[in-house]
């Protein structure tokens, strides 16, 4: 009787833990399920997310197409042939475009600080062309050495022969891999980077994300890549200070051919010219007196009957042995072009670092040309004005590298997706010299990351915040 109450009391214990665990079970399957359901809505939830960004990017990237599109028309319709637009006169910040917006990474201006974002067309004839400028200019360059100066100008050169300084195929045949040296003319800067003593040092400077900004990253010493000096101000690497396509127009309105000054029929050509701006009678003085001194009643001939060849180096040449007033040369200016046409700088638009590499201008005189430019009042289109910047000797030496016009230009264009979402940036080079805008150069730089400064970074967070 006893064993029958004792086993009755065990029966009922073992129904009891059997209830227990089967309720700990269901418990753990129902925590796994929950815990399932809320790993697949995070996935969703992300997966979403990617998909909104997806979308944004692709907003971003439609958005530049179009930005593109538009340049070309703005380029397409300026009012003056060979003139950088002025930033008043086309969209250049935050145009929206459907839900995206977009903008034209602008030229840097020295007199703002160094943080301030710019934007608007670059122009490249504002730059040092690597594919025409000497040995002695290039190494004027900031940050240049005498061996990268060098390997520039032997990278370039058909020939095998080692400039001082410099590296030929043998020197590249050691690195690891090997290859040989271009000797042929550089078809895009990027190809610097080919060039034996090139480093990111020399090629970025400080502005590592190439934006003409002081980023805070470009001002923190070593806390963050790139090393930089700290010192507030931008060092700009060569890369913003070079370019191959700068290119002088040799017609006007892609129809008439410009005269080139040193050409041997120059004296015959250049009277039409001057007969049709300022008429029959100035128009010989002027011939007299660019053939033979001040024009003493000896005629075109100069003495003796003799034909005399007058041709000039450069438009500036022209301009001061013609004793013609400013008003004058202006008018004929347009149809008158330097001997050589390629890689001309435009002393309107250069930076003084730029300037600094120009024969007859360098260091000591860069700075007083661009503060006399910023005192000129009408937009610059003319070279006319350096005359009463620079002495003589100097003007001479400088004038057969410069240009007062432009017609290539970068629209470096960034733009967003919906929400400030989904960045991206292409960097386009229009060529106008042949009359149509040309896109001539097309490069993603989106790899750089964010390159619109610290204030719209800080407007598009707020936009998203809002909505
Ligand atoms: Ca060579
Ligand atoms: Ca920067
Ligand atoms: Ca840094
Ligand atoms: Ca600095």
């Amino acid at each position: 009787m006893k064993i029958r109450v004792i086993d009755q009391a065990r029966a009922t214990a073992s129904t009891r833990s059997e209830s227990a665990s089967v309720l700990i079970i269901v418990l753990w399957v129902s925590f796994g399920l929950v815990a399932l359901t809320l790993y697949f809505a995070h996935s969703m939830s992300l997966d979403m997310r990617a998909a909104d960004n997806a979308v944004a990017s692709l907003e971003a990237e439609k958005a530049i197409e179009g930005a593109a599109r538009y340049v070309s028309n703005v380029l397409a319709t300026v009012q003056i042939q060979g003139v950088l637009p002025e930033t008043n006169t086309y969209y250049n910040a935050a145009l929206p475009v459907g839900d995206a917006t977009f903008w034209l990474i602008g030229p840097t201006d020295s007199q703002d600080a160094p943080t301030v974002s710019h934007f608007g067309l670059v122009d490249e004839a504002s730059k040092l062309n690597i594919n025409t400028a000497t040995l002695a200019m290039i190494q004027t360059l900031p940050l240049m050495t005498p061996e990268f100066a060098a390997s520039i100008i032997d990278w370039r050169d058909t020939n095998e022969t080692v400039t001082e300084n410099g590296a030929e195929s043998e020197m590249y045949q050691r690195l690891n891999p090997p290859y040989r040296c271009k000797n042929a003319p550089f078809e895009t800067i990027e190809e610097l980077r080919l060039v034996y003593g090139a480093d990111l040092g020399i090629l970025f400077g400080e502005d590592v994300n190439l934006n003409g900004v002081l980023d805070l990253n470009e001002n923190d010493g070593a806390i963050s890549p790139p090393f930089d000096n700290q010192n507030g101000r931008l060092e700009p690497g060569i890369l913003s200070l070079v370019t191959v396509y700068s290119r002088d127009a040799t017609t006007i309105s892609n129809t008439t051919q410009r005269l080139n000054v040193g050409a041997t029929n120059f004296q015959q050509r250049v009277a039409t010219i001057l007969q049709n701006a300022v008429g029959a009678d100035r128009a010989n003085t002027v011939l007299r007196r660019i053939a033979g001194g001040t024009g003493g009643g000896g005629g075109r001939g100069g003495g003796g009957g003799v034909p005399v060849v007058v041709n000039f180096t450069s438009v500036l040449d022209f301009y001061v042995r013609s004793g013609l007033s400013v008003t004058e040369f202006t008018q004929i200016e347009d149809q008158l072009r330097n001997p050589n046409t390629n890689g001309l700088v435009n002393v309107n638009t250069a930076s003084d670092y730029v300037l600094s590499c120009i024969p007859g201008i360098g260091v000591d005189k860069a700075q007083s040309v661009v503060a006399s430019r910023r005192s000129q009042t009408k937009p610059l289109t003319s070279v006319a004005w350096l005359r009463d910047v620079l002495d003589q000797t100097s003007l001479l030496q400088a004038a057969p590298y410069l240009t007062g016009k432009s017609y290539q230009f970068t629209a470096d264009i960034a733009a967003v997706g919906h929400y400030g979402r989904g960045y991206r940036r292409v960097k386009f080079i229009f060529d106008t010299s042949a009359g149509t805008p040309r896109i001539v150069f097309r490069q993603d730089l989106t790899h750089m990351g964010w390159a619109l400064g610290r204030d719209v970074r800080l407007s598009q967070q707020m936009l998203a915040n809002k909505l």
